[in-house]
């Protein structure tokens, strides 16, 4: 197997060179795409989170580390897409209102097309109307809502109500997920399921969605 713990380094460094050609080298030597999501990639965005923390990390060190992890993400996303089973459905995906991370929920949309699901992908910062919007015009029986920041928790609750609102035909189900978010906090806001990550997240999907 691969040794990881060089393309972790890469990600940490945002060397977005050394990131793509690691990931290639590291599937080519037999290691698994999600072995090297968790134990390089993940791990290596999580080392990020606590050099910020820690003041050690400022935005420019976390954007080159997104940067990079995009890049090694573009190289893992048809090796997830390829399992191609049935079509499952549709599903709306967007990260809330004033929140602009996306690697999470990009990871969410690549599980949910590798298992079937026709992902309607609305970005990040997307206001509680555009969901609606999405929702009313591609008659998608499923929403998923990502979230990053506490601040950006109140803008997933009012996505939740204005899904609610809608009434939509057929009634859309709604799943949330991000490190802030907890099943505590989805029961609180009347989403239909919380998943803690992306291999959780396309479980949660296919039961809200009644399929096989
Ligand atoms: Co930001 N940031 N950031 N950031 N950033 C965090 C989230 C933070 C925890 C860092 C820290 O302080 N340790 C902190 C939030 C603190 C808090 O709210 N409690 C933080 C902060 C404070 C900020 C700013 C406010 C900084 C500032 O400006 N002072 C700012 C906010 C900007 C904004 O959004 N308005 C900001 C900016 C940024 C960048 C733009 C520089 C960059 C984002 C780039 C991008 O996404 N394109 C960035 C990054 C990279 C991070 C960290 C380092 C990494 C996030 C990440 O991608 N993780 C992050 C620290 C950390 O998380 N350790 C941090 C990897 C990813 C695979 O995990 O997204 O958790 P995650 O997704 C998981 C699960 O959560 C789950 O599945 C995924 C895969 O398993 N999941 C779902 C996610 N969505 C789901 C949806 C589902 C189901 C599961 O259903 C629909």
């Amino acid at each position: 197997m691969a040794d990881l713990s060089v393309l972790k380094q890469a990600v940490i460094a945002g060397d977005r060179t050394a990131a793509l050609d690691l990931t290639s080298q590291a599937l080519e030597a037999g290691t698994s795409p999600e072995t090297v999501l968790k134990e390089a990639l993940i791990a290596g965005m999580e080392r990020v989170g606590a050099l910020f923390e820690e003041g050690e990390y400022f935005i420019p060190e976390m954007l080159l580390a997104a940067r990079a992890m995009h890049t090694a993400m573009d190289v893992l996303r048809p090796h997830f897409v390829a399992g191609g089973y049935q079509p499952v459905g549709k599903v709306v995906l967007g990260t809330v209102r004033g929140d602009l991370h996306d690697i999470g929920k990009n990871l969410v949309g690549m599980m949910l097309e590798g298992t079937g699901f026709e992902v309607i992908d609305l970005g990040s910062d997307v206001a509680p109307g555009r969901f609606v919007e999405a929702l009313a015009d591609s008659r998608a029986p499923l929403v998923g809502l990502s979230a990053l920041l506490t601040t950006t928790l109140p803008a997933m609750a009012e996505t939740v109500a204005a899904v609610r609102e809608a009434g939509l035909t057929p009634t859309a189900r709604v799943m949330i997920g991000g490190a802030p978010v907890t099943e505590a906090f989805a029961r609180e806001i009347g989403a239909d399921g919380y998943a803690p990550d992306a291999s959780a997240a396309v479980s949660l999907a296919r039961r809200l969605v009644n399929a096989p």
